[in-house]
């Protein structure tokens, strides 16, 4: 197994757009184990295979308190959804942020597992706004495209000033 780099807002590349997932073999199943690894070691409760720089259907989720109940969504659809919720959000390419962004509050998803086998799940609370979440992050949206422009702008700033004093400390 192994850790996978993260990409960090604004980072281009998590605009892009995820294709679907149509061979599942051994390549796949070996990313999703490297992206649950990135995701406990980080930590999250969930990841998105375009966080680590791989363009396609696919998340990881895990939001039990032992971190013993591994998620996995490929080609996930959300088939009904209904009510609205708002939750202070956080995310692993925009660390140190965490901002109110407002969802449905419930949701039913269609996905396939890492197998290919489809499943339907109901989802509320903290499940459904994280589903939600990975799903943007699977269309190339990220949170912070829900504030308003000035608070965006304000959290772009401080990443790319951020990123740039890394990149400095380590000449
Ligand atoms: O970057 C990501 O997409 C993962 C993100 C998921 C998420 C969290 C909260 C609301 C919506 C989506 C995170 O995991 S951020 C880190 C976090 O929330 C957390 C970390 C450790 C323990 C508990 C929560
Ligand atoms: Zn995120």
């Amino acid at each position: 197994m192994a850790l996978l780099p993260i990409l960090q807002y604004p980072d281009p590349r998590l605009h892009t757009v995820a294709k679907p997932v149509k061979v599942f073999d051994q390549a796949l199943q070996q990313l999703v184990a490297d992206m649950a690894e990135t995701m406990y070691d980080a930590p999250g409760i969930g990841l998105a295979a375009t966080q680590v720089d791989q363009h396609i259907q696919l998340i990881v989720m895990d939001l039990s308190k032992e971190k013993n109940e591994l998620l996995v969504l490929i080609n996930p659809k959300i088939i009904a959804q209904s009510g609205s919720q708002e939750y202070e959000e956080g995310c692993l390419s925009v660390p140190g942020i965490y901002e109110n962004v407002t969802r449905a509050e419930f949701i039913t998803v269609e996905a396939q597992d890492a197998t290919g086998k489809s499943f339907r799940l109901d989802a509320d609370g903290l499940l459904s706004v994280c589903i939600q979440h990975e799903m943007d992050h699977l269309k190339g949206k990220v949170f912070v495209e829900y504030l308003s422009p000035l608070k965006r702008n304000r959290i772009r700033s401080k990443m790319v000033k951020h990123a740039r004093e890394i990149e400095r400390n380590s000449y």
